[in-house]
């Protein structure tokens, strides 16, 4: 009864996010360590490598205004709904997005931002660098705070005389682009009425094949500065170049979905023997720039993982070190000196340790879904992204992220399933995930590793009734 009052209480306690105080309810799902993370902001502290990274792709794109310092705390409208997307989008549910309450959240991603700035219609491109936060896997490329920056260039067409002026403008920009040394894949047509179409209604062929072509060369010039920043940090730093760092800067092309752009692509950049994707971009939903109140304005967007170009950058090996406050780490990076390779500190021992159990065939003891009685949509209501598990459909492999990271936090390298079972007679289904410890700051000792590993177990007892084998 003690237990039950004090977790009834905890959940009408307000939030104090930015020393602003947030009414919570039964949507509200933000654990203590991800409050710790917000409000780092990692991406303008001095001589941090994603400030450095930030700033240099911010070079890239000269003429435009850049954003730093836009509120993390958003509503479900900005996040969601001014981006058109659907009701029963995957990303709107609470195993994917953290919730403040019903009706305000953690941005999951800058483009959270593009209708206010694309409103404010004060400049004609811009940039917006934040912290965005997913419930996301944890591994080594996946963290459940990370870093995003978004750009868009629009035109208005009532800066033309006619659509030709236009098209013409824009193919005489194109020719600036010089040639660069990259190798780039790109297999796709410029629009396809099926996979990635054209907006018909509102763009004519000729001006989304333009307007498409200025996006990925503008992406891939990008990426080519970036690349070769990281080939002179390289020199700099005296190491001998590893296999993967003698081939030359591959660049693939990918189409894409997004529901606030039209077509769209991802790019993938080789590295370290795989494809690793950087970023999401495409044509703007007229209809978003008609409800920001530019409808004369075309153009395109893209949204860039921070994290993930700063990795390529400084050879930075796990993205969990960019929260390190370690001297070891921090004192490594100077922007007003030649950008250097990440030497890495030698590696604490890593302590795996495995749980297995089997899901309960009643669904959990505390429901995950909020009250029948709210009015909210049902959070559960769209497809899920991640793979479900079938015979219990309210465990959700997010929820044991999350269980992990409240206990452990970042002592935790990763989380992997190793077996996936269901019993041929009883129907039971049972799992069992390697738990990797491993902390960056000190060896963790046996005991250590152990307790945190029990403390984990009973978590998953008591939140989501499994039975431990
Ligand atoms: C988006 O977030 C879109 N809003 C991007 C966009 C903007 C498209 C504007 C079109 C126009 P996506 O979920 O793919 O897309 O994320 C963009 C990038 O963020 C990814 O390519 C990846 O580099 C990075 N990213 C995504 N999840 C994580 C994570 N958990 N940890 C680190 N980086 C991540
Ligand atoms: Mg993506």
């Amino acid at each position: 009864c003690l237990l039950l009052a004090s977790i009834s209480d905890a959940s009408q306690r307000p939030l104090i996010i930015d020393g602003r105080s947030y009414p919570t309810d039964a949507w509200t799902n933000i654990p203590p360590p991800i409050l710790d993370h917000y409000g780092r902001k990692l991406h303008v502290q001095p001589n941090h490598p994603l400030s450095i990274t930030r700033k240099l792709i911010e070079s890239c794109f000269p003429d435009f205004q850049h954003h730093n310092a836009l509120s993390g705390v958003v509503t479900v409208d900005q996040n969601f709904n001014s981006l058109g997307f659907a009701a029963d989008h995957p990303g709107r549910s609470r195993t994917d997005t953290y919730y403040i309450n019903k009706d305000t959240l953690l941005r999951t991603h800058t483009s959270a931002h593009e209708v206010d700035v694309f409103r404010a219609n004060t400049s004609n491109g811009y940039t917006i660098a934040a912290d965005v936060y997913r419930r996301d896997a944890v591994d080594r490329t996946h963290y459940p705070a990370f870093h995003q920056m978004e750009g868009a260039l629009t035109w208005d067409r009532n800066n033309f005389k006619s659509t030709d002026e236009f098209l013409h403008h824009l193919s005489s920009d194109l020719a600036n682009f010089k040639p660069t040394n990259v190798e780039v894949e790109d297999a796709n047509p410029p629009f396809h009425s099926e996979r990635n179409p054209l907006q018909e209604k509102y763009h004519s062929p000729g001006e989304a094949e333009l307007v498409g072509a200025h996006l990925k060369r503008s992406l891939e010039h990008m990426v080519v500065t970036i690349f070769t920043e990281a080939d002179e940090a390289l020199q700099n730093s005296g190491l001998e170049p590893a296999a993967e760092d003698k081939d030359p800067l591959k660049v693939r092309w990918v189409e894409s979905f997004f529901p606030h752009t039209s077509p769209s692509w991802e790019m993938e950049v080789w590295w370290q023997g795989d494809w690793l994707e950087v970023l999401g971009c495409g044509v703007i939903e007229q209809p978003l720039l008609i409800r920001s109140e530019v409808p004369s304005r075309v153009g395109w967007a893209f949204g860039l993982g921070l994290e993930r170009l700063a990795m390529l950058l400084f050879g930075i090996p796990d993205i969990r070190l960019f929260w390190s406050k370690d001297s070891r780490f921090l004192s490594q990076f100077d922007e007003n000196k030649p950008i250097r390779r990440f030497q890495p500190f030698s590696k604490y021992p890593a302590a795996p340790r495995d749980v297995a159990f089997w899901l309960p065939k009643s669904g959990p003891v505390v429901a995950e879904t909020p009250a029948a009685t709210s009015t909210a949509p049902s959070p559960a209501g769209g497809k899920q992204t991640e793979p479900t598990l079938d015979t219990a459909p309210a465990f959700h492999e997010n929820d044991l992220m999350e269980v992990v990271r409240s206990t452990a936090g970042d002592s935790v390298e990763d989380v992997i399933c190793i077996d996936n079972f269901k019993h041929p007679k009883t129907g039971r289904q049972s799992l069992c995930y390697r738990v990797t410890y491993r902390s960056l700051e000190k060896t963790l000792t046996n005991e250590e590793a152990n307790s945190l590993h029990e403390q984990i177990r009973q978590e998953l007892v008591t939140k989501f009734g499994v039975e431990l084998r």
